[in-house]
């Protein structure tokens, strides 16, 4: 009671003498964040929250096609090169400017495809997105193929989303913007569940009838931008506290991939 009495004080006692503060939009902050510039190969130190603590995640990219491509093929590599509006925003003088660069080539028409996405070398990593994602943008380099481009996503209830990014019918560098849809869950209502949206990759299909001989595509400044950010740093420490039942919360933990966690969850609620 007392603790909360020194809250509502601090706070009446803000508003008294912090009114010009609070005109500010600092609940609905916008960011852009950077998944990766292919600059840095698997040093991207992508800050992600581990148990409420601040920490990185690297990761390299692989490449699988389906089962009519070439022997050899996909040939997945970074290059150095750069979209031309890129070149006068960046400031990093170190490393040189690289994007990454994938070819294919298929036995036959059809329906072909491939998939890019980040990996740790044996397994596949996703990318936790923070807050709330409007969009995801990279610049993507055309060969004017009719081949299609998706984004994956994983939303917080773990269902994968397959998110149309255009066609590859053009020539040379664009910018390509993929708006979140409002329907698509980015914070899991179970406490054990997915806490965010994850990126999981780029999926490239062929037209049916488009030729599939020799085909190349490169990506750069892959990025997001997000609301609210403060989620990311405002309490965020706090859903994780320890409220010394331990030993029931990680029994539960352990059953996330049944149903009987939610079950937990309820009767926490309900007391
Ligand atoms: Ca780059």
């Amino acid at each position: 009671m007392k603790k909360g009495f020194f809250v509502l004080a601090g706070m009446a006692l803000l508003f008294v003498i912090g009114g010009a503060a609070f005109a500010q939009p600092n609940t609905k902050s916008v960011a852009t964040i950077t998944i990766d510039n292919f600059d840095t190969d698997s040093a991207q130190n992508y800050p992600v929250w581990v148990k409420g603590k601040l920490d990185t995640l690297n990761w390299g990219w692989g490449v699988n096609a389906s089962r009519f491509v070439t022997e050899g093929y996909p040939i997945l590599t970074t290059f150095e090169a750069i979209p031309n509006s890129l070149r006068v925003l960046r400031t990093d003088t170190e490393n040189p400017a690289k994007v990454l660069g994938v070819k294919t080539r298929f036995d036959r028409k059809g329906d072909n495809w491939f998939e890019i996405f980040p990996t740790d070398g044996e397994n596949n990593v996703e990318i936790p997105l923070e807050g709330n994602v409007t969009q995801i943008d990279f610049w993507v380099w055309g060969a004017n193929y009719l081949y299609f481009l998706d984004l994956l996503v994983r939303d917080s209830d773990g269902a994968i989303h397959i998110l149309p990014a255009g066609n590859l019918a053009f020539n040379g560098w664009k910018n390509v913007v993929v708006k979140i849809p409002g329907h698509l869950r980015q914070k899991s209502r179970l406490r054990s569940g997915p806490e965010k949206m994850t990126f999981v990759g780029f999926r490239v299909s062929t037209d049916p009838a488009e030729f599939v001989d020799d085909f190349l595509i490169y990506f750069d400044d892959l990025k997001y931008t997000t609301y609210t950010l403060s989620n990311i740093f405002d309490g965020y420490e706090l859903k994780n506290s320890d409220f010394g039942d331990d030993e029931e919360s990680e029994s539960s933990g352990s059953n996330s991939s049944s149903n009987t966690s939610s079950d937990s969850n309820s009767g926490d609620n309900a007391r």
